[in-house]
């Protein structure tokens, strides 16, 4: 195959050809697949900066007939998705490639009867069971863009969403078990949809048997709709550049944005990154623990594996339940060959005694990954001695949900791989350091501004319903580059390091929330009149959330008050982001250190956030400078 890299030389080969002649290189790597009709170009548009890159535009295709029927006539009995349910006790089930294809085939059918059409925007906010992958592809199929919705999100997050996405229909389920958490979905759709008119139909999806309330003219069960469907199910001809999916994230400013990816790109780069990155074999067992509801689930968990008929993990559950020892236990079971995860989860797994690990053999591993957020040394080590047994490369991915798939990593066993180095630029990323003027800083042993020179098949094509924003948070910054936000350094030996957001973006658990967006919802509380959000180093989250919120009251004078209003911030973040953006640290304050022209100082705010009250820099230009004394005073 045109797109297998197998060995050193052959990456450097690969590497020059898709920088110098990335038409013949792309071309090449796209005769793989499955089309309708074939391109007439392969690149084209303004990479930057108007942000409009089309990729195969021209070509004609399905991706659910690249993932799922072109693999019938070779790997039909062979297992697409292994399900892990959340507790060990349940049973564990499987399904084919000619069991996933007649899911989808009838999925996509219930979603026709139902009236979904091409181009129409279905949200997705599901438990990690099988039906989430199935309804999914099933949109894929039948051309309709899907906008899947962790289900950790508030009924004011999901509304958001679909109203931005202008959404016709929701897939939901009853409940969903995570760990010891239960959550009620379907009422927390319900919550959401009372703001939404754009929704006509809720398909729900029963998993724990807990008791719902069906809206009459709006609700339905899958399994009534399922009994009169077909198990075959042409797929619509899509366009290349028509949209995928819209994934949203945070950035630094305003509300999340819809990250739009369009067919073909984005199906050549989920393959070809999948393929290289983790050196996959045929008889692979391939588990990525992250969540369909977030950009690695879609590209590493679902579209990756299945365009290369791999077999694929999907876990209902959480890394700690019902023992630390879960992730090792499923390996094991399933005899899991090529493991996928993020660092917070290596480091709340590394705090439990080593028995948990010592306990499997984890003899069937191959190849570890790691993504998310920058993996530190202690991690990379335990992760590589005690789950790795010291014999499986670490593959330390740098990307994004902007970029589809992965753009700086280690090929497994073949570019180095190196504590705390995402490493080498695949094929087809051009990586520079640029300064904060915008020049790029040439050679090795350099720090600056991560960028990227040229388009990609992967790159983000749009935000949803609003370009210009696209255009200006990525392609505008420096022209002539797609911007990431993030900081890195290349080594001497020409290796990245990723240090992080140089934006006002903080990654939690390798979650990405805006500070602005948690501001706006503390804001939100009857208790706030003004917060500011900064993060600092958490031991297992990576980063945690420190608020500093002034109170409509004044500061509470005793524990009681203090306490209530407290409650009530959380409650407000709870409400309008979900637990998952919970502060982990909230200081009332009496004032924050803001310029004379009424900018607060967040990096004085960060600095006292991560300790660092020695050294705080000029306070001379704040309008107050007491209130930093303080704010030192009261740091928590
Ligand atoms: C895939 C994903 C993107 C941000 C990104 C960066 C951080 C992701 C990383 C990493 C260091 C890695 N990030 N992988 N930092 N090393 N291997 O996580 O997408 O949720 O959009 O987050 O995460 O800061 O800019 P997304």
């Amino acid at each position: 195959m045109a797109s297998r890299i197998r060995t050193l030389e052959e990456y450097h080969a690969a590497y020059q050809q898709a920088a110098e002649h990335p038409d013949m290189y792309w071309g090449n790597v796209a005769e793989e697949f499955t089309w309708r009709k074939k391109w007439d170009t392969v690149r084209g548009g303004e990479f930057s900066p108007a942000g409009t890159s089309t990729w195969f535009e021209g070509a004609t295709l399905n991706i659910t007939e690249n993932c799922l029927d072109r693999h019938l006539a070779t790997r039909a009995n062979k297992l697409a998705i292994i399900f892990e349910p959340n507790d060990p006790k349940d049973r564990h089930t499987r399904l084919t490639y000619r069991e996933l294809h007649e899911q989808v085939c009838q999925m996509a059918n219930v979603l026709l009867n139902n009236g979904v059409k091409k181009g129409d925007r279905v949200v997705i906010y599901m438990p990690m069971i099988p039906e989430l992958a199935v309804t999914t592809l099933a949109c894929a199929r039948i051309g309709a863009v899907h906008s899947v919705v962790f289900a950790g999100f508030s009924a004011s997050a999901i509304a958001d969403r679909v109203n931005d996405a202008e959404a016709s229909f929701v897939v939901t389920a009853d409940g969903l078990n995570r760990g010891a958490k239960q959550i009620p979905v379907k009422s927390v759709v319900d919550d959401a949809l009372l703001t939404c008119p754009s929704v006509r139909g809720v398909l729900v999806v029963e998993h724990t048997g807990w008791p719902v309330q069906m809206k009459e003219d709006r609700d339905i069960w899958f399994h009534d709709e399922v009994r009169n469907v077909a198990k075959a199910c042409p797929a619509v001809e899509m366009a290349a550049e028509d949209p995928l999916f819209i994934l949203y994230t945070s950035g630094s400013t305003g509300k999340p944005k819809g990250v739009v990816h369009t067919q073909a790109g984005y199906m050549v780069w989920a393959q070809y990154t999948f393929q290289n990155v983790f050196q996959v074999e045929e008889n692979d067992i391939y588990w990525c623990t992250a969540d369909i509801g977030w950009v690695t689930g879609h590209t590493y968990l679902l579209y990756g594996p299945l365009l290369s008929g791999s077999t694929s993990l999907l876990f209902e559950g959480v890394p700690t339940y019902p023992s630390p020892g879960r992730f090792w236990e499923v390996i094991d079971k399933h005899h899991v060959s090529i493991f996928y995860t993020a660092p917070t989860a290596i480091r709340s797994l590394m705090a439990a005694p080593l028995d948990h690990v010592l306990a499997y053999s984890l003899s069937s591993l191959r190849v570890l990954g790691s993504v998310g957020e920058p993996i530190n040394e202690e991690a990379w080590h335990w992760y590589h001695q005690h789950v790795g047994k010291g014999r499986c490369p670490i593959v330390d991915t740098w990307w994004q949900t902007e970029t589809g798939g992965i753009m700086i990593s280690a090929l497994a066993g073949i570019t180095p791989s190196v504590p705390a180095r995402a490493g080498l630029p695949l094929p087809g990323v051009q990586p520079v350091l640029l300064s904060q003027e915008g020049t790029e800083l040439e050679g090795n042993d350099q720090e600056g501004y991560l960028a990227i020179k040229a388009s990609w098949p992967g790159v983000i094509r749009t935000t949803w319903g609003d370009h210009e924003r696209a255009r200006q948070v990525y392609f505008q910054p420096y022209p002539g580059y797609y911007f990431t936000g993030d900081g890195a350094r290349r080594d001497e030996q020409g290796l990245y390091r990723i240090i992080g957001r140089v934006d006002d973006v903080i990654n939690v658990s390798g979650h990405r929330f805006g500070t602005a967006e948690i501001e706006s919802a503390i804001n939100e509380s009857p208790d706030v009149v003004e917060s500011a959000v900064v993060g600092y180093p958490h031991d297992v989250k990576g980063q945690g959330i420190y608020a500093y919120v002034i109170c409509r009251n004044g500061l509470p004078d005793n524990d009681l008050d203090r306490q209530r209003v407290e409650g009530s911030i959380i409650e407000a973040v709870v409400a309008h982001i979900g637990r998952i953006a919970k502060p982990d640290k909230i200081q009332l304050v009496s004032g924050l250190p803001k310029t004379r022209s009424g900018k607060i100082m967040r990096r004085i705010l960060r600095k006292v956030a991560e300790g660092e009250t020695s050294n705080l820099g000029d306070t001379t230009t704040l309008l107050d400078p007491l209130v930093v004394e303080e704010i030192v005073a009261g740091k928590k």
